[in-house]
């Protein structure tokens, strides 16, 4: 254990995608690893790039990488599709797509599915941007298709949202529905060489319009073709932009704190679950079920006598 965080701290990739499959597959020693890693994480940006399936995300962030490398940063990369059940890199458009990335140290790259993610894909995820960070990423980036809020829950670790449409989709009313237009800080109108770019971007303005919920930051709309690089400088800057943003007003802090907060209560509910779970095998629903059977209590008091017991208020 000693030695492999020492190695993850280095930036090792071998022992970064060993840490990723003990995680993925819920080893023993996650828990442990996990908390010698956490005191090393909070250093990398974390870039939620989402939006309707084929907007060309994946091709929006290999040219991102490129922006990313070309300043000399370091780079981890999540590849979520929640619909796969295959694990471990093995989204094969993705991976040819990024490949030309593969052999550079700097560029980690990581495919998921739903397979093997015990504790639900957010979590697993959660779990996996802290290794990707504490390797030494200046920049993680997340790509998970936007489609419902289980996928929406996968990028509430970022600190920046992007959602990425396209023209001639019928994207933003999907897009309205699926709740994207709520948690984009930056929207990306990728093929823009297509046409009904115009149209697009008035439908985003006037939900922009209909939705705002942040006074102090209004999202920009950002025009890309990222099959041949273009609009990417807008695109950095504008994310430059955003995360001075969030810096300035402190709200980066803010909306890290109420991820872990959220993180914990979370973990609570877990917990708690498995207590019942196993109180409910182990010692309960014998007498009491008569007693219900028996119109002897209600559902509503047996569940409380027994919540007293499970946890009781004073030990
Ligand atoms: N014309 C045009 N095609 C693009 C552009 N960007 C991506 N594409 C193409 O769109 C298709 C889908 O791109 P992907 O990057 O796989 O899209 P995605 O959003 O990652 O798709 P999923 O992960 O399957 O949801 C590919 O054939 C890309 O080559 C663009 O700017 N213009
Ligand atoms: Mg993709």
């Amino acid at each position: 254990m000693e030695n492999l965080l020492k190695q993850i701290l280095e930036g090792n990739k071998r022992s970064v995608g060993k840490a990723i499959s003990i995680i993925e597959n819920d080893l023993p020693e996650k828990v442990e690893l996990l908390n010698q890693l956490y005191p090393y994480t909070g250093h990398a940006k974390v870039i939620g790039i989402t939006g309707p399936p084929g907007a060309g995300k994946s091709t929006l962030v290999d040219a991102i990488i490129q922006v990313i490398r070309q300043t000399g940063a370091k780079v981890g990369v999540i590849a979520v599709d929640p619909t796969s059940p295959f694990t471990g890199g093995a989204i094969l458009g993705d991976r040819i797509r990024m490949q030309k990335h593969a052999l550079d140290p700097n560029v980690f790259i990581r495919s998921m599915g739903s397979r093997g993610t015990l504790g639900g894909l957010a979590k697993t995820t959660r779990e996996v941007v802290r290794v990707l960070d504490s390797m030494g990423n200046d920049y993680i980036l997340i790509e998970t298709v936007g489609v419902g809020q289980s996928e929406l829950e996968i990028i509430n670790v970022a600190d920046t949202i992007m959602v990425v449409l396209h023209p001639g989709g019928g994207d933003t009313i999907q897009a309205f529905k699926a709740g994207l237009m709520e948690i984009a800080d930056l929207f990306v109108i990728n093929k823009s060489d297509l046409p009904g770019v115009e149209k697009l971007i008035h439908e985003i303005e006037m939900l922009i319009e209909m939705t705002k919920i942040n006074a102090n930051w209004k999202p920009p709309i950002i025009k890309t073709i990222s099959t041949n690089q273009v609009g990417l400088e807008e695109l950095w800057a504008a994310l430059q932009n955003h995360q001075q943003y969030l810096i300035e007003r402190g709200v980066l802090q803010k909306q890290r704190t109420s991820f872990l907060k959220r993180e914990v209560v979370e973990l609570l509910h877990h917990l708690f679950q498995q207590k019942i779970d196993v109180a409910i095998y182990t010692q309960f629903f014998n007498k009491e079920l008569d007693q219900l059977v028996n119109k002897e209590r209600s559902p509503e008091e047996i569940a409380r006598i027994m919540f007293e017991k499970i946890c009781p208020m004073k030990s």
